[in-house]
């Protein structure tokens, strides 16, 4: 089983050097109102407890999306170019992307696929479970942030790339279309992008899936202070702040907080400062925009991309559009 071994091997502290998350929590914490960006809860810790958020029964997003690719994932191959390499960002441990990677290779002989993540312990996953079930992809690991995506260019033509999982959600809408504008910049016309949403359902659906009784989330969500304390010598206590999310109507997302249960002081050494909350106070570590079939058109069209295809499920929950360059 893919997520025990995954938990086991990420209970070691990480060789790599830990990435520099001390002027992010620095801004983040000093900001009224406090937030820190989505991307810090994403270390080996927090990648196998995603990892565990995914199967769980609340959690219709990613069970929902791997539907729709086994569903189609011949058709969607057939409309891709002849003899594509395939990137993807936010790999993470690159299970979904199998399915899809599988039915290429009835397609052409071998894949190049190479996956990016900030998570080394995540794509050192995806690489060891690609390369033993698909022998004809040769992976190419990219450990990084969305920043710099010049490996897309690394990529032989025709291309694809993947942004599935409904990751953008995270994205504020002019970061988004920043994002998909930077991809579009790394591409050459013909190349394609796969892109995965979420959409706008019955609250009550989206509510339980960043609420799970089993708690997962709300340990995912005190993972950041977990971290904090690690590299960064901080002192919090998590289990002082609990974990709020809650439907933002007005905004289309689902948020994630962390809250002060009782006023407090928090020492960070290697921030060299003494934070200070009060009670009730939040801490806001992420959003998860979901958007409508018609959002995610447009979004991909003012990004340089002329939308090919698009599939849902039967409860359209989810949705995964092909864009290609012109
Ligand atoms: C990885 C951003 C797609 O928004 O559903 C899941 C992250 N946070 N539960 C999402 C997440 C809490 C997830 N994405």
């Amino acid at each position: 089983m893919i997520r025990s071994e995954y938990l086991n091997r990420v209970s070691v502290p990480p060789s790599i050097p830990a990435m520099d998350i001390a002027g992010d929590v620095l801004e983040g914490l000093s900001r009224t109102p406090k937030s820190l960006p989505p991307k810090l809860l994403y270390d080996a810790r927090g990648s196998a407890l995603f990892e565990q958020i995914t199967c769980l029964p609340e959690y219709y997003p990613t069970r929902t999306e791997a539907a729709i690719l086994m569903t189609h994932a011949d058709e969607i191959c057939a409309r891709l170019g002849r003899n594509v390499s395939v990137g993807e960002l936010g790999a993470g441990t690159a299970t979904k992307t199998r399915i899809l990677l599988r039915s290429l290779l009835r397609r052409q002989f071998s894949v190049n696929y190479f996956p990016l993540d900030v998570s080394d312990a995540a794509l050192q996953l995806a690489k060891e479970e690609v390369e033993r079930e698909l022998r004809a992809v040769n992976v190419h690991p990219q450990v990084g942030d969305f920043e710099d995506l010049t490996f897309l260019e690394l990529q032989p033509r025709p291309r694809l790339v993947l942004y599935i999982g409904s990751s953008i959600g995270n994205l504020e809408h002019h970061e988004a279309i920043a994002l998909l504008q930077n991809v579009a910049r790394h591409l050459s016309s013909g190349d394609q992008l796969l892109l995965g949403v979420d959409l706008v359902k019955d609250i009550a659906v989206m509510h339980a899936a960043y609420n799970d009784s089993a708690g997962i989330t709300a340990s995912f969500n005190r993972n950041l202070l977990v971290r904090i304390n690690r590299e960064l010598g901080g002192h919090f206590d998590p289990d002082a702040f609990c974990h709020v999310s809650f439907w933002n109507e007005a905004k289309s997302r689902i948020e994630l907080h962390l809250e002060s249960r009782r006023p407090q002081s928090v020492r960070v050494d290697a921030l060299d400062t003494t934070l200070r909350f009060h009670q009730g106070e939040r801490i806001h570590t992420e959003n998860s925009y979901k958007y409508t079939i018609g959002r995610m058109k447009d979004l991909l069209r003012r990004s340089g991309f002329e939308v090919e295809h698009t599939w849902t499920d039967s409860d359209c929950w989810f949705a995964l559009s092909l864009g290609v360059i012109i």
